[in-house]
């Protein structure tokens, strides 16, 4: 294990799943050739939801796989049961509060179409840290931070993005001044509404295009994708659909399974896949359902709730070198690890947050 792991885990606040590379070890982290990280989180997929963690209802032969040659990480908590707070969180290492955060402007508990706020656009991301130290940076899939542009993920240290600002259940309806759900590239619209039964599968593309273009350079690949999502029925492509033991929902898991696949499959062709770090999570529980969709079993409780089931999620990664040592992962110390420059004045650890959250008007 070594010092860039732990950065990222020490900004990782809640469940998730990790999948560093086969071999990632010292050898691979000499200083001419830093290694890559490839950060993959769902949106509201269950703590039980996967095999690796029990699942018999979903297939998921590549994150078993993963599981297999890397590491589980049984306890793992996001400091949210909902999408913006545990995803500012996760960009920020801070608590919600601390960014602003924790609740939105219109008095919901995530960001909503055309939100005032977002995440301020001084914040200290991962992404800002990985880019000033000669990283490529690319945001692809569920963003959830601010749906306008200072708070896109273009202006907190991404050089490209490519998704939905929010999630996919926030489309047009009755009482609600709600755009089409639009999909954007950088900073622009380019389709709306998206096509949300293809997006598993363009998340995917566009990853693997990003890693194959920046092939010999060190790159952050964050990938927050938009499935299962929050709709009744979640999406997935005609190859997946209809084709999982558990509906629209083990459909869109069992395309996201097929999706790390792609992604683990492309870092091995190219030869990566002995120097990046994957790391493959969720952002909260599975909601509750009637019937049950996703499970948090055997975690009590769902997604969208202070309980364990809202914010336990197991997590796995493969690191075959050694185990990394217990150490105390405070922000300063994981961020200097990542050898980019960082001003101490830009931590608040122990003190409150000096700004709430930015507003557009
Ligand atoms: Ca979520």
């Amino acid at each position: 294990m070594n010092h860039y792991a732990l950065l990222i885990l020490g900004c990782l606040v809640g469940p998730s799943i990790v999948w560093p590379g086969r071999s990632l070890g010292k050898e691979a982290l000499g200083k001419e050739s830093p290694p890559n990280f490839v950060l993959v989180m769902a949106d509201n997929l269950g703590y039980g939801d996967i095999g690796p963690f029990g699942s018999t209802k979903h297939r998921t032969p590549n994150l078993d796989r993963m599981a297999r040659e890397g590491m589980r990480m049984t306890h793992f908590y996001v400091t949210s049961g909902v999408c913006t707070p545990s995803r500012s969180s996760l960009m920020t290492g801070c608590y919600p509060r601390r960014v602003g955060l924790e609740q939105s402007d219109s008095g919901g508990r995530v960001l909503q179409p055309v939100s005032a706020i977002g995440l301020h656009p001084q914040e200290v991301t991962i992404a800002k840290l990985l880019r000033s130290g000669g990283y490529a940076t690319a945001c692809i899939g569920k963003w959830h931070l601010g749906d306008q542009p200072p708070f896109l993920p273009t202006r907190h240290g991404f050089d490209t993005y490519w998704g939905v600002p929010y999630s996919d259940d926030m489309t047009p309806r009755p009482g609600r001044d709600w755009p089409d759900l639009p999909l954007l590239r950088d900073e622009r619209v380019i389709e709306a509404p998206v096509d949300r039964d293809s997006l598993t599968r363009r998340e995917t593309e566009e990853a693997i295009r990003f890693i194959e273009t920046h092939r010999d350079q060190p790159f952050f690949l964050y990938m927050p994708q938009a499935m299962p999502g929050s709709t009744q029925a979640p999406f997935a492509s005609p190859a997946f659909r209809g084709r999982s033991q558990n509906g629209p929902w083990g459909d869109s898991v069992e395309e996201l399974d097929w999706s790390i696949g792609q992604v683990l499959d492309t870092l091995r062709r190219l030869g990566l896949d002995e120097r990046t770090l994957v790391i493959w999570m969720s952002d909260n529980g599975a909601p509750r359902r009637v019937p049950e969709q996703g499970t948090n079993a055997p975690l009590g409780g769902w997604g969208y709730t202070t309980a364990e089931g809202g914010h336990g999620w197991r997590s796995s990664s493969s690191v075959p070198n050694e185990p990394p040592e217990p150490q105390p992962l405070t922000r300063p110390r994981n961020a200097a690890a990542a050898r980019p420059p960082v001003r101490s004045e830009n931590f608040r650890d122990g003190t409150a947050s000096p700004r709430a959250c930015a507003v557009c008007a």
